[in-house]
């Protein structure tokens, strides 16, 4: 057991947490966990049940640093009070997703970007299993690697999506395949300026060596990498994985027709570049991983058509937290959208969308902490309203739209002033909309 009678504190009692100290269990050791949030109380008492002490509230925030071994959940900024009470004390940070890579015996593919990271992951899955490796999707996707690592006599690779948060804490993580999508601004809210953030991103290939690949986009100038590099891009010549009138390409060999996924979008055909080069670097046969994402569908939150009412489409893009996954989003709508954004004020302006957003948009009802300052930055070009609450929002909405267009719920920002996370944004979009259609039978 490799942490057998260690002492070790866990920060944070959300998904990363438990699985962090349930992997620390297993492993041997005796552990704390510490949240001074609000927990959920199933949680709080399974730790409990299982030999965890588990401290919160203001008694976490005063914990002592009396342990080998500090676990640091992704969500929680080290300079948070609850971080840096241990840290003043001498804690040095383990993430989660070093602490699983330090337990790990398997192979990792990582993928990392600002945006298509989940679904590119899911991709590699099915890429990877279609081959005959037997894959496991984890990570930022939802089910942490500490977790996902329970099954890991059952699997040959672990296609882990890996967030800039969790690789500000890593030391030896090196993933045999590292996969960079792309990198717009983000997390301004928890990082100085936009060169911190890259910097956080790069350490995704801190600690590979030359026989492992890097899949990389050919867009993005990125220092010199050790490992071998593939490259795609659907904008610059000369990549490894390259498109052209919606085929794509591995150098001079066919591989796929976009038409036959359900996948749209350019960002979506650079997904795949990406996933095939993962599966390449792996082995697998080309055709067999495009035969493997025929049948994908794509998540819910991401362009999601949620119901058509009285000829207005209703789409839900609540997966959308920052400019870039907006901007994609309205490029990729043809007809006049009436926009919901905002959300929490993550640090950045949306001044960069006002030209974009003056071609696009009818109408822009704004909701969230941000939402005076994105008045700000696009009225009178854009027609903006701002609204209490997402309902509110819905309603102004559908009073704008006529037959043809899109009510498009694109916040362009995260979730959390109003919401738990993306998923529940989307999910009461979702149920508002066809409480909506319901109304009007
Ligand atoms: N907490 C404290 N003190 C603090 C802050 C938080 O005690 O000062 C506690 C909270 O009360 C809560 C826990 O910490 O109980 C939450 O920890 P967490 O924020 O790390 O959340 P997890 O549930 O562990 O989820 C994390 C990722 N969340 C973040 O990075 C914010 C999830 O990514 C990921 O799916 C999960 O681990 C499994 O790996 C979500 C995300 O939004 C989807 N990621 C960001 C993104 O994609 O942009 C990076």
């Amino acid at each position: 057991m490799r942490f057998a009678n260690t002492r070790a504190i866990v920060l944070g009692l959300g998904a990363s947490g438990a699985g962090s100290a349930n992997l620390l269990l297993r492993e041997g050791a005796r552990v704390t966990v510490l949240d001074s949030g609000m927990p959920d109380l199933a949680a709080v008492a399974a730790m409990r049940n299982r030999g965890v002490k588990v401290v919160l509230g203001e008694a976490a925030l005063a914990a002592k640093a009396d342990c080998d071994l500090y676990v640091l959940s992704p969500g929680i900024d080290p300079a948070a009070p609850l971080a840096q009470n241990l840290e003043r004390q001498g804690a040095h940070w383990t993430g989660e997703l070093e602490l699983a890579f330090q337990c790990c015996r398997r192979p990792v593919v990582a993928i990392t970007g600002t945006n298509g990271k989940t679904t590119t992951t899911q991709l590699v899955e099915r890429m990877l299993s279609a081959g005959g490796l037997r894959t496991v999707a984890c990570g930022n996707i939802g089910r942490p690697f500490s977790e996902a690592l329970r099954d890991e006599a059952a699997v040959d690779v672990f296609a882990v999506e890996v967030s800039s948060f969790q690789l500000e804490t890593i030391r030896t993580f090196r993933p045999r395949v590292a996969v960079w999508l792309n990198f717009t601004p983000d997390h301004l809210d928890r990082y100085r300026d936009l060169d911190e953030y890259r910097a956080a991103k790069l350490r995704i290939f801190e600690c590979q060596a030359a026989t492992d690949h890097a899949v990389v986009n050919l867009r993005d100038a990125l220092p010199p990498l050790t490992a071998r590099r593939l490259t795609f891009s659907a904008f610059v010549p000369g990549a490894d994985l390259w498109g052209k009138d919606d085929h794509l390409y591995f150098r001079d060999r066919h591989v796929l027709n976009l038409r036959e996924l359900r996948l749209q979008g350019v960002h979506n055909a650079e997904n795949v570049m990406a996933a095939l080069g993962a599966a390449f670097a792996c082995g697998v046969d080309l055709a067999v991983a495009a035969e493997a994402i025929k049948a994908y569908v794509p998540l819910p939150h991401r362009c999601e058509l949620v119901a058509e009412l009285n000829g207005v489409r209703y789409i839900n893009d609540s997966k959308a937290t920052n400019l870039d996954a907006l901007a994609q989003a309205l490029e990729s709508q043809p007809n006049p959208v009436v926009l919901i954004a905002g959300g929490k004020d993550k640090g950045f302006s949306y001044l960069p969308l006002k030209a974009l957003a003056t071609r696009k948009v009818k109408r822009a009802v704004l909701i969230g902490e941000i939402s005076a300052s994105i008045e700000q930055a696009w009225s009178p070009a854009v027609a903006c309203t701002r609204a209490k609450g997402l309902g509110e929002a819905v309603r102004v909405a559908q009073a704008a739209a006529v037959p043809g267009e899109v009510v498009l719920f694109s916040p362009g920002t995260s979730s959390f002033d109003m919401f738990r996370d993306y998923a529940d944004r989307g999910n009461q979009f979702r149920q508002i909309v066809q409480e909506a259609a319901k109304a009007t039978r």
